[in-house]
Order: structure tokens, then sequence, then C-alpha cells
């Protein structure tokens, strides 16, 4: 039995995607992010980084939302969302995986968090380059997308790693240039928040307005 623990819209989103997309018996537990839930000793004990996503998989703790989605993935495998090792499109989907998890989600976390990596007095330049690497990787992103799309791994169709770009890429929703503005990667969006997993999901955490 898995049990997610989630802030809605946050890193917890994908995975919280892939249980409903999958239909994986699972229960979730809403933080309360005002309230420091996720910094309480007892959840501290699970997750030692005082973040989400957060999930026991019977009983046991796991966090890192790539790593989550790829273990999803692959104990799960007959949804087809998580390419084998001698599969070809394995290369993609871990690139795209680890990129993701690496390069583009810390720079989201600059953004979000604008003070952690210089204080208070730096925030301004915090963001602005956040804002170029997010720019430049969305680029990047895209690039890949209309050349070997429209899904991560082309036309091996949809992985974990889709529900991942789709959660940075609701993430990008107040920059002032969306993701949206790229047109593969808006293509990507269209085709995985058809999904009808993407509506409940939405529902269960509120969350509207997008895309
Ligand atoms: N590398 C982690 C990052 C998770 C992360 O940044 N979670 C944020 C929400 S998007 C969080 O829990 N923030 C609360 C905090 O840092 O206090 C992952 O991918 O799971």
């Amino acid at each position: 039995m898995y049990r997610l623990y989630y802030i809605p819209g946050a890193a917890s989103f994908a995975v919280h995607w892939l249980l409903i997309d999958m239909g994986v018996p699972h229960e979730v537990v809403r933080i309360d992010s005002e309230r420091r839930e996720h910094k309480t000793a007892e959840y501290l004990r699970l997750n030692p980084n005082g973040m989400v996503p957060l999930l026991l998989i019977d009983g046991q703790p796991m966090y890192e939302a790539a790593a989550l989605g790829m273990l999803l993935g692959e104990r799960h495998a007959e949804h087809r969302l998580a390419p084998g090792a001698f599969e070809p499109a394995r290369i993609a989907y871990l690139q795209w995986t680890l990129h993701l998890a690496n390069t583009v989600q810390p720079a989201f976390r600059r953004w979000f968090y604008p003070t952690e990596a210089a204080g208070e007095t730096q925030v301004e330049t915090v963001q602005h380059h956040a804002r170029l690497d997010l720019e430049a990787a969305f680029e990047r992103l895209d690039a890949h997308l209309a050349a070997h799309g429209p899904y991560l791994c082309g036309t091996w169709g949809p992985t974990t790693a889709d529900f991942h770009a789709v959660m940075l890429a609701r993430w990008s929703r107040n920059l002032p240039k969306t993701a949206l503005q790229w047109p593969a990667i808006a293509r990507l969006v269209q085709l995985m928040t058809a999904r009808p997993s993407f509506a409940q999901v939405c529902a269960i955490e509120e969350l509207s307005g997008w895309p």
C-alpha cells in the first residue's frame, strides 16, 4: 500500500498524478505548509529534508519526486510508463528524467525560494538568473520535443518523465515567459493534461486554471 504526503501543486504533484493515472491503490495525506507540518519531528523522521513528496511504501519512507516516478513506473510496468533497461527509449528516459530533476527543478527552487542561495539582499539577482536558466531549459526541452516528440521518449509514448515535465511546466505559469510559449512543450502539455487522471488529481488537490 502506498501513502503519499503532498502539498497541492508541489513536487508531489507528479507522483500523485502517476498513482491516479496507474489506478494504483493509495492514500494521501495533505500537508499544511503554512502550519509547517512538513517540519515536525515526526515528519522529519520520515523525510529529513522536510519536503514533499514523501511516499510510504508498505510503511517504508522514500522521497525525491523523480526517483519515485521511476520506481512507480518500474513496479507497475504494465502501464509502459518506464522503458526497460534494454529498450532504446531507456536512453532518453534516464537522460530527461535526471535532467528535469537535476537541472530544471533546482532552477525553479531558486525562483520560488530566492533567499536560499544568497540571503534576503540578493533576491532580485537570484530570481533573474533562475529565470534565464529556466528559459534556456525550456528552449532545449522544446527543441528536443520538436525533433523527437511528441513525448520525451518520442514514439515510445508517455513515460513518467512526461508527468514530471508537465508538473514543471505548470510551475512556470506565473513566470514572465511561461513554458506554454514554446510550441512543442505546449503540445506535450496538451497531450498529457487530456488524460482523465489530470483532472482527477487537480480536483483532489483543488487546483484549477491551468493549462
Ligand atoms: N528534490 C526534491 C525537491 C522537493 C521540493 O523542493 N519540494 C518542495 C515543494 S515543490 C517543498 O517541499 N518545499 C517545502 C520546503 O522546502 O520547506 C524532490 O524532487 O522531491
